[in-house]
């Protein structure tokens, strides 16, 4: 057991949906919650990183500071999805490491496992295939979190240790049409349509893809529990263990928005990969299983939206 009690945990990446449901997560805990801001520390600069971390002294960290975004920022933006993401975690774990900090979560992506692994994925489908194009840059980034994590442990023993969350949503998400991921697109999209009374709404690709859903607060819950509980090399999955095509998803959405009009397909834009639903077993056996029903989030998350987006 990793207690949290009277620490100074840094949840770097504060203002990021992850971040922020941590933070949320945390106030619960009698910790001490440290947060940097952009103008504090440049997180893809070593030298800003040290400095931030020299002055702060965090006994934990949980590494949600990252370069996220949706299929289609992922293909669009491939230097920086590898390039600010191999800077963030590399500054934050070697840090982590110079400051002898107690424990460290890094946290990674379902797109770590290769585009056609077997399905539910189990944590040791790690590198056997190749990735799925969309998000390789992405995916390669948080593969080396979770190695530098390994090898920091080997080499000096360190306690870090990764967490690997499925497609997540919840509030604070990002709901820009372009760069965002696909639930708070297609909730925006429902929405704007049943405000002009159109007749339809365009849902990108097949609507054939698997995807399996997990709202951030559950997310948070389960690294705050990994964070007391687990310790070893290897990463744990962090999902629902249930998946739902887009097309599925997205009638749930207009039935909970109140969008009535036809789901029209634009072809021109990718599906990714096919299905990664993850195993939750790994996380099951140690107790944890999430608690937020997915229609009940997406009912939550469109309130968030029309309070403070819409
Ligand atoms: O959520 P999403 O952007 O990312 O897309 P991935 C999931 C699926 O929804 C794809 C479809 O098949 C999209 O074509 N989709 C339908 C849409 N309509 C829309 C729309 O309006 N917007 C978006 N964004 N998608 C990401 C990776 O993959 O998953 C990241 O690119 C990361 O690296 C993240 O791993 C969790 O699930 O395909």
């Amino acid at each position: 057991m990793y207690s949290l009690s009277g620490k100074r945990i840094w949840v770097a990446g504060h203002r990021g949906m992850v971040g922020s449901a941590l933070v949320r997560r945390l106030q619960s805990e009698n910790c001490h919650i440290l947060t940097a801001t952009r103008e504090e520390a440049d997180l893809k600069n070593q030298a800003s990183t040290l400095a931030w971390m020299e002055s702060h002294k965090p006994d934990a960290i949980f590494l949600a500071a990252a370069k996220v975004g949706g299929i289609l920022a992922n293909e669009t933006y491939p230097a920086e999805f590898l390039y600010d993401n191999l800077m963030i975690e590399a500054n934050i774990i070697h840090g982590a490491h110079r400051l002898g900090v107690e424990k460290l979560m890094f946290l990674g992506s379902s797109c770590i496992y290769p585009k056609f692994a077997p399905q539910p994925i189990t944590e040791d489908a790690l590198l056997t295939g190749s990735l799925e194009p969309t998000n390789e840059w992405y995916a390669i980034a948080k593969i080396a979190g979770i190695k530098l994590c390994d090898a920091y442990r080997k080499q000096y023993g360190a306690d870090f240790i990764s967490a690997m969350p499925t497609n997540l949503y919840g509030p604070g998400d990002n709901f820009d049409p372009n760069s965002s991921h696909v639930m708070p697109a297609i909730i925006r999209k429902a929405h704007e349509a049943k405000l002009r009374g159109a007749d339809s709404i365009t849902v990108w690709g097949t609507g054939t893809p698997k995807r399996e859903f997990l709202h951030v607060d559950d997310c948070a819950d389960a690294c705050v529990h990994l964070m007391k509980t687990y310790s070893s090399d290897g990463h744990v999955n962090v999902g629902s263990g249930q998946d739902l095509t887009i097309l599925e998803l997205t009638q749930l959405v207009c039935k909970i928005v109140g969008f009535h009009g036809d789901i029209v397909h634009d072809l021109s834009k990718p599906d990714g990969t096919p299905r990664k639903l993850m195993s939750a077993d790994k996380l099951r056996s140690m107790n944890w299983a999430p608690k937020i029903d997915l229609e009940d989030g997406i009912a939550t998350v469109y309130k968030w939206f029309l309070e403070n987006r819409a």
